[in-house]
């Protein structure tokens, strides 16, 4: 933290918030909808993923979970579905590095640490993609925001959970998650987060910084590669300072599209069930830079469908200008 920091905000805190209904009927997007993300940045879908494809995708996402997170040799612990009491405070073998070189450079396949797990090695299964990018009701969305011309999907980022806690002070386990406010890296055009179940409130919702992405934007050199300029910490600690987070609460199926400059951070979770949410990436399909340039860059993610685009427009006054709204 820098020294400008005397006001570090606690980041303990975040208010709950659920979306209004601004759907008019036989309309994709409405543009009260449109507006609403220009403004705020972010936009939820509720119910958006048909039922029936949601229908067993959590059974899959439980068989994985089970199948591909070790389990601490000590621990007198066994993940199971049919018993929440479970799901607190899980205990997984420790993490090995992140591989430092070949295709899964900079992140393991599935990353567990406390309570995060990140299963990123699904995130190629037909599927999933099915399911949210290449979800045709999904993508029509896209579009209309982006335009026509989106890059088809190759992977997905895969499925996030995030396991409840509770303070333990005989473990040493006891620090509570705060949020961790941030943007991502590599190339950010449109994400989206689609709800797997039910996500109520203080179960770690996916938390936003509304309208963070107009401050954001222009702490960037160009319009969606990540380039950040000598400004970029003082927006981010203008940002947490000044916007209150909102934790997005929603039923299953829902999906949230949110800007690619857009704050956020993995929500607080003071209560019993596991966050289940998938996350996807939506770029224009432009000229992009080879894995090995990226690598050079340090910004090499395999697991994003995100490229860096090798000629990306410049930062004007116009945040929207490569969009098909604003
Ligand atoms: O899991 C979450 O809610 C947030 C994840 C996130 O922001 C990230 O991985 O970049
Ligand atoms: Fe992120």
């Amino acid at each position: 933290m820098d020294q400008a920091h005397d006001k570090q905000p606690e980041l303990n805190t975040s208010v709950v918030f659920q979306m209004p209904s601004l759907t008019r009927k036989g309309q994709a997007l409405s543009q009260q909808e449109t507006d609403f993300f220009l403004e705020n940045g972010f936009l939820i879908k509720e119910r958006l993923i048909e039922p029936g494809l949601l229908d067993g995708a959590l059974d899959r996402v439980w068989q994985h979970q089970l199948a591909a997170v070790p389990v601490a040799p000590d621990a007198d612990w066994r993940l199971r579905r049919e018993d929440a009491g479970t799901w607190v405070n899980p205990r997984w073998a420790p993490q090995p590095p992140h591989p430092d070189h070949g295709y899964h450079q900079g992140r393991q396949p599935v990353e567990y640490v406390g309570r995060m797990v990140k299963l990123h090695d699904i995130g190629t299964a037909p599927w999933l993609l099915d399911l949210l990018p290449r979800n045709p009701v999904v993508r029509k969305i896209a579009k209309q925001m982006l335009g026509e011309n989106l890059r088809n999907t190759r992977c997905c980022r895969g499925v996030y959970a995030i396991f409840p806690t509770r303070s333990e002070p005989d473990s040493g386990a006891s620090e509570l998650p705060r949020l961790g406010p941030h943007i991502d890296q590599v190339c950010q055009q449109l994400n989206v987060c689609a709800y797997l179940d039910d996500v109520p409130p203080r179960n770690g919702g996916f938390t936003v910084y509304p309208g963070s992405h107009r401050i954001m934007f222009g702490a960037h050199r160009y319009e969606a590669n990540f380039s950040p300029t000598d400004g970029f910490r003082e927006a981010m600690r203008r940002v947490v300072a000044e916007i209150e987070p909102l934790e997005l609460v929603a039923p299953a199926g829902s999906v949230i599209f949110w800007h690619g400059r857009l704050v956020h951070s993995a929500g607080l979770h003071t209560g019993d069930r596991i966050r289940w949410a998938l996350f996807a990436d939506y770029c224009q399909d432009r000229p992009v830079l080879s894995d090995e340039q990226h690598k050079a860059l340090g910004q090499y993610e395999w697991f994003k469908d995100t490229r860096l685009f090798r000629d990306d427009h410049v930062v004007t006054n116009d945040m929207w200008r490569s969009w098909r709204i604003g």
